[in-house]
């Protein structure tokens, strides 16, 4: 046995989930085109399963008016790149749940954007104060590229949970598979046990495909 296969492996940065590696550099990685940000009829809409049975809707001002958020959070890409401590700005996904609630019963959310793009995460992660729909990264506001007005992080998940160009969030009473959740990506998706893929599942891990 040669010495070189003795030698323990480099350190690797504890922040990093297995699989991961470090991107210099934020790349761009989206399905479908960038849409254009229509300020006069853009809104931020919740319906669904609501306290009040009514939709809720902010408009760009609106929004911007909310109380505000700043977390530091890592960004891990299911293609396996990461990127460490963004700080991220914008309204706590909290704040929603407190100025629009939801009705009881409802365990999960749907998370919309542009063009159809959807995301589905449990309420409780949704309601975890380091979920935010961000506005501002490392102090700048977002490029377009990057979800320009508005776009959710989620730092305990793999990145496709946070749409870019977030338009409204649906509050649901079931469990209901997203955009790449449907398409063959894991349905709760956490990098610390690598969860990429559908056919990782286990029953209890959601709705069938
Ligand atoms: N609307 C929308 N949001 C999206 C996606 C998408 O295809 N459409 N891709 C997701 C995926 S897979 C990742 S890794 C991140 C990438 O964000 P970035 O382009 O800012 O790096 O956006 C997520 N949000
Ligand atoms: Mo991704």
């Amino acid at each position: 046995m040669g010495q070189s296969e003795q030698e323990p492996p480099p350190p690797s940065d504890p922040r990093l989930p297995p699989g991961q590696r470090l991107q210099r550099g934020w790349p761009v990685l989206h399905y479908g085109p960038v849409p254009r940000f229509k300020p006069l009829t853009w809104d931020f809409q919740v319906f669904g399963a609501t306290a009040s049975a009514e939709k809720h809707s902010w408009d760009h001002e609106g929004f911007h008016r909310l109380p505000r958020t700043t977390i530091r959070a890592d960004f891990h890409c299911v293609t396996r790149f990461s990127m460490l401590d963004s700080e991220w700005s914008g309204v706590a996904a909290s704040t929603v749940l407190e100025l629009a609630p939801p009705a009881p019963g409802v365990s999960h959310v749907m998370v919309w954007a542009e063009y159809g793009y959807s995301a589905n995460l449990p309420l409780a992660v949704f309601a975890d104060p380091r979920t935010v729909f961000a506005t501002h990264h490392d102090g700048e506001p977002l490029t377009v590229e990057h979800g320009f007005p508005v776009r959710l992080i989620v730092p305990q998940l793999y990145a496709w949970k946070g749409p870019k160009w977030v338009r409204a969030v649906e509050y649901m009473r079931a469990d209901r598979r997203g955009f790449w959740e449907e398409r063959g990506y894991h349905n709760r998706a956490d990098p610390w046990t690598e969860q990429r893929y559908s056919y990782q599942e286990e029953p209890q891990d959601g709705p069938l495909r």
